[in-house]
């Protein structure tokens, strides 16, 4: 049994290091929710992977904190908790609201770690010390902007470079790429910019080589995707359409892709995410670790989920200085080039940045701070 004291809920406010731009928008701040459990005299962090705006998912930093403070927390506290893989069951009632689910089981994770005095690699069955890193490249303002960001992360060692694409940002910007750098492994995203109207267009990338086209189509299709993979050489991969393994064992057998990432948040959680990689695996489709622009508290999680032997294409598990001028932990050390290992004991210490002292103390209960409510202003349940 793991004793969960108190949750804590923050919010923070990042300032991205660089601006953002995807198909559905630039980022240039991020509002992240934080979940610290105090629990048998320790401290377990998760973190709520939720945008501001409900762009890439339906769900947003305040459904989270709205679901997570009103049903998820109290039902959290109630239960006998057994073990990270314990929470789908306890928030089973709850329909969808992954995210949101993601944060508090990967906190009962990381919790379960420190208990058993192992690593949280090592408790989600990870058997990789080294991870292939790759970098995800937004939308640029000009071409030459591009190249150059370009040719420093290849200077950096990254083994994959994924361009964000949409209308307008494509054929072209993969030509000059690919005439420039003939050899590197390639990738594109696009967020679900295109329809079927596009099948030829994209059809003709073809001609790139790329490792995998990321998304084209509608955030929650299978079927279309299946007709596009069809007329395609190149690999079709997907991100958004995937919630939770039924969909990654609908979308292997309709071959509406070929390789899927995992993002431990936009599938529920590390038990869901575990449970994606080895229907995958089972069928022979490589996948890799998505990021959503996390802390180092995300990234130091995602780098334990790749450590699972079927991530075997580079994730997007770069350097957390690729985002934040100063990250709210220490970021991962002994990074090798283009790669990065799971931490031993990951370094947990509370970031001063959170204003931990302003909290107030009252259990069982869930806490609110950070400039939401003021100082620990406790809910009642
Ligand atoms: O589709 O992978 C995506 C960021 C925000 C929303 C969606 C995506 C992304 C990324 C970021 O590509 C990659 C990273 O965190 O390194
Ligand atoms: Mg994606």
């Amino acid at each position: 049994m793991l004793n969960i004291d108190a949750i804590h809920m923050r919010e923070i406010n990042m300032p991205l290091a660089h601006p953002f731009e995807t198909s559905f928008g630039l980022t240039t701040a991020r509002r992240i929710l934080l979940i610290e459990l105090e629990a048998e005299g320790l401290t377990a962090w998760g973190e709520c992977v939720a945008g501001e705006h409900p762009y890439f998912s339906d769900e947003t930093i305040d459904t989270a904190w709205l679901i997570t403070e009103s049903e998820l927390g109290p039902s959290l506290l109630d239960a006998e908790v057994e073990r990270g893989g314990s929470c789908p069951n306890i928030f089973r009632q709850v329909r969808g609201h992954r995210m949101a689910k993601a944060a508090l089981e990967n906190a009962v994770w990381d919790l379960e770690a420190q208990v058993e005095r192992i690593s949280l690699a090592e408790l989600l069955g990870g058997t990789r010390s080294v991870i292939p890193c790759g970098v995800s490249i937004g939308i640029q303002p000009s071409q030459a902007q591009l190249m150059e960001k370009i040719a420093t992360e290849l200077a950096a060692g990254y083994q994959r470079i994924k361009l964000k694409c949409k209308p307008g940002w494509d054929t072209k910007i993969f030509e000059a790429v690919r005439n420039r750098w003939p050899d590197i492994t390639l990738s594109c995203d696009a967020n679900s910019a295109y329809r079927m109207k596009d099948l030829d267009h994209i059809a003709s990338w073809d001609q790139f080589n790329l490792l995998m086209i990321e998304q084209p189509l509608w955030y929650d299709d299978f079927y279309f995707h299946s007709m596009l993979q069809k007329r395609l050489k190149t690999d079709i991969c997907l991100d958004e359409s995937i919630r939770n393994r039924r969909d990654a064992l609908a979308a292997i057998d309709m071959e509406s892709c070929r390789i899927l990432n995992i993002k431990v948040g936009r599938v529920g959680g590390f038990s869901e995410a575990i449970a994606v990689h080895n229907a995958a695996e089972e069928r022979g489709i490589p996948v890799w670790c998505g990021g959503m622009l996390e802390t180092g508290i995300g990234r130091s999680h995602n780098i334990a989920l790749s450590s699972l032997p079927n991530f075997s294409l580079p994730g997007d598990v770069s350097a957390s200085s690729r985002y934040w001028s100063q990250d709210i932990i220490e970021p991962a050390r002994a990074r090798l080039r283009g790669t990065t290992r799971p931490h031993r004991s990951p370094d947990r210490s509370p970031p001063d940045a959170l204003g931990k002292g302003t909290s107030h103390r009252l259990k069982p209960s869930i806490y609110r701070s950070g400039y939401r409510s003021g100082s620990g202003v406790a809910s009642s349940r």
